[in-house]
């Protein structure tokens, strides 16, 4: 399958995130997407550049605001005479006004955001739109009748809303991917998400819609991120009843556990009987993720994209997460090689 790859994508580093209350060094960083294009390289996979696409196109399935705000943020930044990464850190709560967007940028980073672990540097949004690119030229592939292929993508996108960044996330190229294969004719699409974090951003994307099942199995979010989403309870609203499926897993979750949760998964997915189907691949459930506490190993990734590929699906495969830097390209490599044999 082909790879869609962009280097644009180093120009976002974000410096620091709050992590669990504390100010560490990004976890997401450009090296990861390096070692990515390292393993698939070696592995042989074909690498290309994205397409360009209007951006209406992303209009899709984030409000005009919201892509408005993303696009001039860094600039109202340095407007307001500052520099370095930004961090949002003044959120709308429980009893607060949800309708009022503030004027400053700092409370306008709060409106947008639920989050203060993803930071923002000038060259994010350029990285930003060329990942978004690769997630919509792999589902051009896929909508164009390749079987399958593989977007590179960097910075992550399933925890991005409508309208709202967050979990490293700006723009969910899952969601955009989905959206443009119904736009090409696919009648229904599912989104299996496997990032060891729930992939709260789709879920909101397609909460009220039937055309779209999203299901993610991830890390309980009692006590994992995004801790207010992803729990089993929730299945969709109004004609989206039913079209969602969450899997929360806890801590320690090993393959035997983490395969049995998968076949249900994959046996939602033959019910509802799509045309296409979009993986969120994740590979932050590796035992030595640096931020997860599941424990699947290198020898089962292979596993996993063979059980993707039993269904037979023109299959959209967008990255997602995974910090264990030296190991996500094996992983990601190995996923992709077991779905194509
Ligand atoms: N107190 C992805 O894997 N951790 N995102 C922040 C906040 C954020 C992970 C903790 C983890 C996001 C795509
Ligand atoms: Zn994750």
């Amino acid at each position: 399958m082909k790879v869609i790859y962009s280097d644009k994508h180093q120009a976002h580093q974000g410096g620091m995130e709050l992590h669990r209350g504390e100010l560490v060094p990004c976890y997401e960083m450009p090296s990861r997407a390096q070692f990515m294009l390292d393993a698939l390289r070696q592995a042989g996979f074909p690498i290309l550049p994205p397409r360009d696409f209007a951006p209406e196109q992303l209009e899709r399935v984030h409000s005009a605001d919201y892509l408005q705000f993303l696009r001039t943020a860094y600039s109202q930044w340095q407007a307001a005479g500052k520099s370095g990464f930004m961090l949002p850190s003044a959120f709308p709560a429980r009893g607060q006004r949800q309708d009022k967007i503030p004027t400053g940028i700092h409370a306008k980073l709060g409106y947008y955001s639920y989050d203060a672990s993803t930071p923002m540097v000038a060259g994010t949004w350029q990285a930003v739109e060329a990942g978004a690119h690769c997630a919509l030229t792999a589902a051009a592939l896929v909508a164009e009748g390749e079987q399958s292929a593989y977007a590179l993508c960097r910075p992550p996108g399933h925890h991005a809303g409508y309208a709202t960044f967050g979990g490293y996330c700006f723009l969910n190229n899952a969601a955009l991917a989905a959206q443009y294969l119904r736009d090409q004719g696919k009648r229904k699409v599912v989104v299996l998400d496997v990032d060891y974090h729930h992939g709260n951003g789709t879920q909101d994307i397609f909460w009220q819609r039937d055309d779209v099942l999203t299901i993610s199995i991830h890390g309980d979010p009692a006590t994992e991120y995004p801790f207010f989403l992803g729990y089993a309870d929730e299945h969709g609203e109004g004609a989206g009843l039913g079209y969602c499926h969450n899997f929360p897993l806890p801590a320690g979750t090993d393959w035997p556990t983490y395969q049995q949760v998968l076949l249900k998964a994959l046996q939602l997915i033959k019910d509802f009987n799509p045309d296409a189907m979009v993986v969120s691949l994740g590979v932050d459930t590796f035992e030595d993720d640096p931020i997860s506490a599941f424990k699947l190993k290198a020898g089962h990734y292979p596993l996993l994209g063979a059980h993707i590929a039993s269904l037979g699906l023109p299959t959209v495969f967008i990255q997602e997460g995974g910090y264990a830097v030296a190991e996500v390209g094996q992983n990601v490599a190995a996923v992709l090689q077991g779905f194509e044999q």
